[in-house]
This record gives structure tokens, C-alpha cells and sequence, in this order.
């Protein structure tokens, strides 16, 4: 019980020792695990960052209204296409004048998978001393929740309909953690909003690393509107993607993996999937094809670990 409070306590110091840069209310939906991410990221590094970002849901908060700003964080608005190497650019020249900046780039799943993957793959490539934060809700949710390639198989989105003829996504997500802890990148990590006191780590441990060289996080973070779930339940759903091993907690250290969170008994697939209605058309077959691949993907981080160690 002490150590829970010691373990709350900390937590909690985050966010209430350093000066909070956001307004009050701010523009994403209610229980949405983005606003979470988007509000912790500072509060472990610092108000200092330079953020880099493109459209997508983040967008609108980071981007400001009109003439209002939600923040006042420095932001960098970019295209899809140019996250990676805006932030390679903006890193160079404080590199250069002799200016120890941490430039973060903060984007979607779409940008960092799909539309945007091509300069961030060069910047992990070339080792560009950057953190590259991934918040994946699994498809392209601020424009009307279309599949990406990190959207899991069978699930059902405006691109991948379930209904008479189509079966929701037909194909699995793309590894993306894994990918890009393949480019030799100096940190690799994975981290979700139910486990704070891991992400807390991770991103001090990221400040530290991007000295070394390139940082990717991958932050699995539910969209209530796109997946259908109820806004009290985005921060069980993450606990349950980490108790499945849906989404199980890694580290890659120059190439070392390591699992921050052991999950000693794994709960079956269905916990995860039942509240999340984009699930609710899947049969047992279907159930089962998601478990084997669930199954697989857990066996070789295991196997990426044991050879670390
Ligand atoms: C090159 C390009 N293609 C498409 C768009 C349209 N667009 C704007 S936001 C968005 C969705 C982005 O998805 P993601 O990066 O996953 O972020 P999310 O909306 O899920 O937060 C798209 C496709 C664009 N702005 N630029
Ligand atoms: S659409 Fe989804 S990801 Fe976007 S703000 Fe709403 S809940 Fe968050």
C-alpha cells in the first residue's frame, strides 16, 4: 500500500510541479487518450521541447484556432511529408549553434506509417538526434477514422466497413515499433497511457538517448469515436491491450530489447476486443485468427529479448 502511494505520488508530481502550458479545456473529445499523451509529454520533458507536428487530430490543438492558441509550447506545423526532416533540420541548427534543444516530433500513426514514413525512416537512418513520439489510434481518425496500416486485422473503419461483403481490415497491422527498432535507431520503445509511471521512464530515458541519436516511441492511444468506445474506458482499454499482450511493453537500447512490463498470465484476446465496437462484428474464427497473430508477435519480442540478454 505505501509503495502504491509512493508510486501515485510520483506520478502525480509530474504533473503538478512544472507550470501546466495548456489552456484549461482544449479541443479533443472527452476520455480521448491523445489529450493525455499530448498533456504528459511536456510535463516529463519539459516546456522547453520544440515540437514538430503535421494535420491529424493533434493538429487542431497544437495548430491554435483562428487567431487563439490552446498552448504555449514552441510548434512547428509542417506537411505529412515533411515531420521528419523539418525536425532534422530545426535539430541541425541548434546542434550547430551550440544549443542543447530537444525537438520532439508528435504525429499520428497515418503520418508516421503510412504518409509521412519515408523521412522518418531516412532520419532514423542518418540517426538524427530527434524523438519521434507516435500516438497510434490505429487509422487516420481526423478525417473520418479510415484504415491505416497500423489498423489491426478485422477491424472495421470507414475504408474497411463491416457489413454484407466486407469483414473489416483484411490484413494485420504493420509492426511499426519493430520496424523501426530495425533501423539500429539509439532508442526503441513502446508505451501506452494505462502504464504513466513506464511512459515516464521511457521519455526521460529518450531525453538522455537523443544525444546519442534517433528516438522513436510508439504510444498506443484509443480514439473513442473512430473505435466506438465509451469515453469513461480509453484508459482500461490500454491496460487491457498490455494484460492480452495486444500491445506488450518494450524497450530497444542500441539494439538491446527488454520488456518493462512482464504480463504474467495473459488474458485472452476477447477481453480486449469486447468493449471495442469496431471489434463487435468478428466471429470466433476471426477471434482466433487475431489471438494466433497476437501469440506470434509476443513469442519473437520475447525471442528479441532472450537474445539480448
Ligand atoms: C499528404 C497528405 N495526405 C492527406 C492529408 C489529409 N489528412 C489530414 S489529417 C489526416 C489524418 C491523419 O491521420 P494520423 O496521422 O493517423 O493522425 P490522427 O488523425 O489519427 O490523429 C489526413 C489523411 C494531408 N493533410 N496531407
Ligand atoms: S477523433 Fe479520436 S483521436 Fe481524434 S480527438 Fe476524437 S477521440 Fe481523439
Amino acid at each position: 500500500m505505501a509503495q502504491q502511494e509512493k508510486k501515485k505520488s510520483r506520478i502525480f508530481d509530474y504533473f503538478s510541479e512544472k507550470e501546466d502550458p495548456y489552456v484549461g479545456g482544449v479541443a479533443w473529445c472527452a476520455g480521448c487518450t491523445l489529450e493525455l499523451a499530448a498533456r504528459f509529454v511536456p510535463k516529463v520533458l519539459g516546456n522547453d521541447i520544440v515540437l514538430v507536428g503535421c494535420p491529424g487530430c493533434s493538429a487542431p490543438v497544437f495548430f491554435g484556432q483562428n487567431l487563439g492558441a490552446w498552448h504555449r509550447l514552441s510548434y512547428y506545423s509542417c506537411l505529412m511529408t515533411g515531420v521528419a526532416s523539418s525536425a532534422t533540420g530545426i535539430s541541425r541548427y541548434f546542434r550547430r549553434i551550440g544549443k542543447d534543444v530537444t525537438v520532439v516530433c508528435f504525429t499520428g500513426d497515418g503520418c508516421a506509417a503510412d504518409v509521412g514514413f519515408q523521412p522518418l525512416s531516412g532520419a532514423a537512418e542518418r540517426n538524427e538526434h530527434i524523438i519521434y513520439i507516435c500516438y497510434d489510434n490505429e487509422g487516420y481518425m481526423n478525417t473520418g477514422y479510415q484504415r491505416s496500416s497500423t489498423t489491426p486485422l478485422g477491424a472495421s473503419t470507414s475504408t474497411t466497413p463491416a457489413g454484407i461483403i466486407g469483414k473489416g481490415k483484411p490484413t494485420p497491422a504493420k509492426n511499426m515499433p519493430l520496424i523501426m527498432s530495425l533501423h539500429g535507431a539509439a532508442y526503441v520503445a513502446t508505451a501506452t497511457l494505462s502504464h504513466l509511471e513506464d511512459f515516464a521512464k521511457k521519455l526521460l530515458k529518450a531525453k538522455e538517448k537523443k544525444n546519442e541519436g534517433f528516438v522513436y516511441i510508439h504510444v498506443f492511444a484509443p480514439c473513442n469515436m473512430g473505435w466506438r468506445i465509451e469515453s469513461n474506458s480509453s484508459i482500461q482499454v490500454c491496460r487491457t491491450a498490455v494484460r492480452t499482450n495486444y500491445f506488450p511493453l518494450w524497450e530497444a537500447e542500441n539494439g538491446k530489447f527488454r520488456l518493462t512490463q512482464e504480463t504474467a498470465n495473459p488474458r485472452p484476446i476477447q477481453e480486449f476486443t469486447k468493449p471495442i465496437r469496431k471489434f463487435a462484428h468478428l466471429k470466433e474464427a476471426d477471434i482466433d485468427k487475431l489471438q494466433q497473430m497476437v501469440d506470434e508477435r509476443y513469442a519473437f519480442i520475447k525471442a528479441l529479448c532472450a537474445i539480448g540478454k
